[in-house]
């Protein structure tokens, strides 16, 4: 199916928990999300991905699902989600919602069947393995730490998780739970959305359970062999529906991205981990700039010129990125935007990205909710004293993003009249969307800007990407062409002042579209740039 508007789209990520309560109950609900759509279509943006709102027990803020045809009662009922996905339409914004099907919840029905007996039908629906207390079937390591298996006296076996034991993997090669699977999928896409955001897809096949780990402890469910055949299956409904689809697809590299994401793909396009490389002292690790810059010209050199890249800064997993790669400062934000925005793919704004929200000044573990950062606080403490355990666990926190959104002044920054699940950060006084929308140098401003601008001008859709001066450690620069028309990127993605020698080639005369700095229409073959410049300059034709 030829279904290619995502191409043109530019996304944005909301984290429901945290995006507008409605009820004053302190979280975030569909009914809030519905309130600020006109906020929403303001700031330009095409689709909506939405984080799980299924029902969960919440072990990880419902990347546990319990049920997958049931919404969680914190946000509401399916009633309202059938509103939520009208009014979305009504005001042209697609809406994608989470998949996740690498896991269930230990509380879904289908586990606590399995868990039964052996000879229980659900029991192959996951991975139950014959074990004893002390010794696993594997040496295999969990990504929140700990192995990936949870061992049950009753039947003397254990049952395999990737995340957390409250989250067994679903096992892929029974054909009966596939089938139930894909029922699901068609049931939402039938309600009417618009596509999904495929959860650690690229996790759902396991090596055999022999594999030995060497120096990747998470090899032996990264994009293994012979997760193409599921994949295609998985592709023949949405391609029934020409429905939209981004995957996290970690440990998918550059060159397999193609299988993924060209035209005959599983999927439109893949979030890649890789860009948010981070260097430096321990509990001080900022994103690298020249590491950066280096993992995204890669993969848009690999996937031009068929494959698409999906392009972002932040998510729900991350830190801030005006806080772990900006200098908290608005004129850095406005950099990494222009750096990312007219990449050759579909960009995503997670919710707040486009206020500058920075990270939240936590001072005690008792004000951090995720349980992956206390974890490995915890595990930190057994050899770091409180204070250095504290600020390397905070370091790669993914509560940073998770702060209530910030629509204004108000106590609880319009959020809620009630104190939320997790705490504002204290930054919403001067950087919230009220205020944003109302002051023409703000950065919600320049969001508004650049998304009209890549709508404008084909040449950041269709056309084609060539990277400058690619040996450079501070510079991001690369020029976007389509049918005669020329446009130069050019950011400084440093802290520092930096001189450069730039090609002829780019520094003829144009006219300057966006800039944080003063307008030049023209670059300088030598041009000095402050810490974290940039320019987006039409050349003339
Ligand atoms: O994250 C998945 C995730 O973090 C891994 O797939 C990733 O590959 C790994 O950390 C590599 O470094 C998703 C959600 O975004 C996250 O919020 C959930 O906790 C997780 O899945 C479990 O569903
Ligand atoms: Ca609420």
């Amino acid at each position: 199916m030829n279904n290619t508007w995502f191409k043109e789209a530019v996304g944005y990520q909301i984290y429901p928990r945290s995006f507008q309560d409605s009820n004053q109950d302190g979280i975030g609900d569909l009914r809030g999300i519905m309130q600020r759509i006109p906020e929403l279509k303001a700031l330009g943006i095409d689709f909506i991905w939405l984080n799980p709102v299924y029902a969960s027990p919440n072990v990880d803020n419902g990347y546990d699902i319990s049920d997958f045809r049931a919404i969680h009662p914190d946000f509401g009922t399916m009633e309202d989600m059938d509103e939520l996905i009208n009014l979305a339409h009504e005001y042209e914004i697609k809406l994608i919602m989470d998949l996740v099907v690498n896991h269930t919840s230990d509380q879904h029905p289908w586990f606590q069947e399995a868990q039964k007996s052996k000879d229980n039908p659900y029991r192959e629906f996951y991975h139950f393995v014959d074990a004893t207390k002390d010794t696993p079937p594997n040496d295999w390591q969990s990504f929140f730490g700990g192995s990936t298996w949870t061992y049950q006296e009753q039947t003397k076996q254990a049952y395999f998780h990737i995340f957390a034991p409250e989250q067994p993997d679903l096992n892929w090669k029974n054909e009966t739970m596939r089938k139930e699977i894909y029922a699901m999928i068609r049931w939402w896409l039938d309600k009417g959305i618009d596509g999904f955001r495929l959860d650690a897809i690229s996790h759902i096949q396991k090596e055999k359970w022999s594999f030995k780990i060497t120096d990747n402890p998470w090899a032996p469910f990264m994009n293994v062999d012979g997760i193409d055949v599921y994949m295609k299956e998985m592709k023949t409904i949405f391609d029934d529906y020409s429905c939209m689809t981004v995957g996290e697809a970690s440990g998918v590299s550059s060159q397999k991205a193609k299988e993924w994401t060209d035209d005959t793909g599983y999927l439109d396009m893949i979030f890649e981990l890789e860009h948010m490389v981070r260097k430096g002292k321990k509990g001080e690790e900022r994103v690298d700039p020249f590491g950066f810059k280096q993992v995204m010209m890669r993969w848009q050199e690999d996937l031009q010129p068929i494959g698409w890249n999906a392009l972002y800064l932040e998510n729900h997993d991350l830190p801030r990125s005006i806080s772990i790669f900006g200098d908290g400062s608005i004129h850095s934000a406005k950099a990494l935007a222009m750096g990312y925005f007219f990449l050759r793919g579909t960009p995503f704004i997670y919710q707040g990205q486009e206020l500058g929200i920075e990270n939240y000044p936590f001072t005690d573990i008792q004000q951090v909710n995720g349980q992956d950062t206390i974890a490995f606080y915890h595990r930190l403490l057994k050899t770091e004293s409180k204070k250095e355990a504290l600020k390397q666990a905070l370091n790669f926190s993914r509560d940073h993003s998770r702060t209530p959104m910030q629509w204004d002044e108000t106590k609880y920054s319009g959020f809620s009249t009630v104190a939320p699940w997790l705490a504002v950060n204290p930054d919403y006084l001067e950087r919230n969307q009220k205020k944003e929308a109302s002051d023409p140098t703000s950065l919600w401003q320049f969001y508004r800007e650049m998304i009209a601008l890549r709508k404008r001008e084909s040449a950041f859709l269709g056309g084609e990407i060539n990277f400058l001066l690619p040996e450079d450690k501070a510079l991001f620069v690369y020029l976007r062409k389509a049918n005669d028309q020329r446009f130069v990127v050019c950011v400084n993605l440093t802290d520092q002042k930096i001189t450069a020698t730039l090609l002829a080639e780019i520094c003829e005369a144009g006219r300057c579209l966006l800039t944080n700095q003063t307008k030049y229409d023209q670059l300088h073959q030598e041009m000095e740039f402050a810490p974290f410049d940039g320019y987006v300059i039409q050349l003339n034709d």
